[in-house]
């Protein structure tokens, strides 16, 4: 039923820390090795994020983290590709502001499909989740280097406004390092994502590990 539907979706999306690739940050390791390395940690939660590459070559990189995600219990997501998304039956798909209607990708996708939908403002987030989304991005917080066509920091304002008034899970981005992560997490924020502060540490296991003891025992309004 659309209700157990709706938890199920709910349950996958149910992490402290959410994890991008970014291969060209990742310190000259594969896709596939940073992916073990997060999965190893302990990471539930791993989107595919690759701009550069050829599409045979995302399609090879999914199948094989799909089935590392699968053996670890761990959601597995895909960045901006629907058709990438559904043919490695990952179990959901990220798209940006600029990418096809939320409602089209639903079509495609179905109710199983967890969609996510990157926003940098509360009129976007509204946006978003009228038309279906399950989980929005919020950011960037802070300025990044890492999304190239990105819009210029949001700051705290959004988050706050996120933290308040968004009533579906929502993953906080964007410059976010171990040092700043329990600014965020008393700010509110329950899901936050990392690209370069992990992908592009010299060791993966241990830096998720320092963050994850940094996340507990922070106070939460
Ligand atoms: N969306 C908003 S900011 C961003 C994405 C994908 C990149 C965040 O990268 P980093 O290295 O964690 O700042
Ligand atoms: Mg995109």
């Amino acid at each position: 039923s659309g209700e157990k539907l709706h938890d199920l979706k709910r349950k996958k999306l149910d992490t402290d820390l959410y994890c991008l690739t970014a291969e060209e940050y990742s310190l000259g390791r594969s896709n596939i090795e940073v992916v073990k390395a997060m999965l190893n940690a302990g990471i539930k939660i791993i989107q595919y994020r690759e701009k550069e590459k050829k599409m045979l070559h995302k399609y090879r990189e999914c199948v094989k983290i799909r089935e590392l995600t699968w053996d670890a219990g761990a959601t597995f997501i895909v960045n901006d590709h629907i058709d990438l998304a559904m043919m490695v039956e990952a179990d959901g798909v990220h798209i940006g502001q600029d990418d096809l209607p939320i409602e089209k990708v639903r079509e495609l996708v179905g109710g199983k499909m967890i969609i996510g939908v990157s926003t940098h403002s509360p009129l976007q987030a509204q946006d978003a989740i009228d038309k279906g989304a399950d989980y929005i991005g919020v950011g960037p917080i802070f300025s990044t280097r890492t999304k190239k066509d990105v819009c210029d920091p949001v700051g705290f304002e959004y988050l706050d406004y996120a933290v308040k008034n968004v009533n579906i899970p929502f993953v906080t981005i964007g410059g976010i390092k171990e040092h700043n992560i329990a600014e965020i997490k008393a700010r509110g924020a329950k899901m936050i994502a990392m690209v370069t502060e992990i992908v592009g540490s010299e060791n993966i296991e241990k830096k998720i590990e320092s963050i994850r003891r940094k996340l507990s025992g922070v106070y939460t309004r």
